[in-house]
């Protein structure tokens, strides 16, 4: 058993029972020209937590810990991505329009791939969801209940959307999950602030927090 010093208390894992599951750390919207700036945000605030992230994917895998990565992702022909969803504001660029990087949030696009620093090594799960959480209209409860995982940390973008959406669907499913402070990012800094108390508020109703460095040192 590994304790981590997280809040609001003490995180006990596991190595062999607990994955760790990065988020949408993807070209679309870590990079300009990608689905994060066409809907009018500064994606140079995401790509500062690139480095913290690398380290923790280095550390985990040199422990042999489970890796899963998703993309927000669709189909090319669309039929996984509701008009309410395509439709939503007044993008420069919606779903499925050509990009600088391809067409935007779209499988198998150059701006879909995950950043080349945490590009996923052969045997990692990768999952591509039309949703924001990760659980949502994929395999990702089977493949993790497959490998009787029960501890999920997680890492990624955006904090308040599809991490906070992914940590809530794990919690209803029965996961303990930790969410890695300085590994994900927000366009909007006070909603990653507020998300991060809204994880750890009364007795970790949806999971706990903790700072890379906290991670790393546990896990040497
Ligand atoms: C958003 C995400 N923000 N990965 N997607 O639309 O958080």
């Amino acid at each position: 058993m590994t304790r981590l010093a997280a809040h609001p208390f003490p995180y006990d894992f596991e190595l062999a029972t607990t994955a760790l599951v990065l988020i949408d750390l993807q070209r679309d919207f870590v990079e300009p020209g990608g689905f994060g700036e066409s809907l009018g945000n500064d994606v140079r605030l995401l790509q500062a937590i690139l480095p913290a992230c690398s380290a923790v994917l280095d550390a985990w895998r040199a422990s042999g810990g489970t890796v899963v990565h998703t993309r927000e992702a669709h189909r090319p022909d669309l039929s996984d991505c509701p008009p309410a969803k395509r439709n939503r504001g007044n993008p420069r660029l919606r779903i499925g329009d050509e990009g600088p990087m391809g067409r935007i949030l779209v499988a198998g696009e150059p701006g879909n791939q995950i950043v080349p620093e945490l590009a996923p090594l052969a045997g990692e799960i990768v999952i591509d969801k039309p949703g924001k959480g990760a659980f949502y209209a994929t395999p990702l409860h089977e493949l993790l209940q497959d490998q009787g995982i029960t501890h999920l940390v997680f890492g990624g973008v955006t904090t308040e959307v599809c991490v906070q959406t992914s940590m809530r669907e794990a919690n209803d499913r029965g996961y303990d999950c930790l969410l890695l402070e300085d590994c994900t990012e927000s366009y909007f800094p006070a909603f990653k602030a507020a998300t991060l108390e809204m994880v750890r508020a009364q007795g970790a109703i949806v999971g706990w927090t903790a700072t890379s460095p906290q991670l790393l040192h546990a896990l040497t």
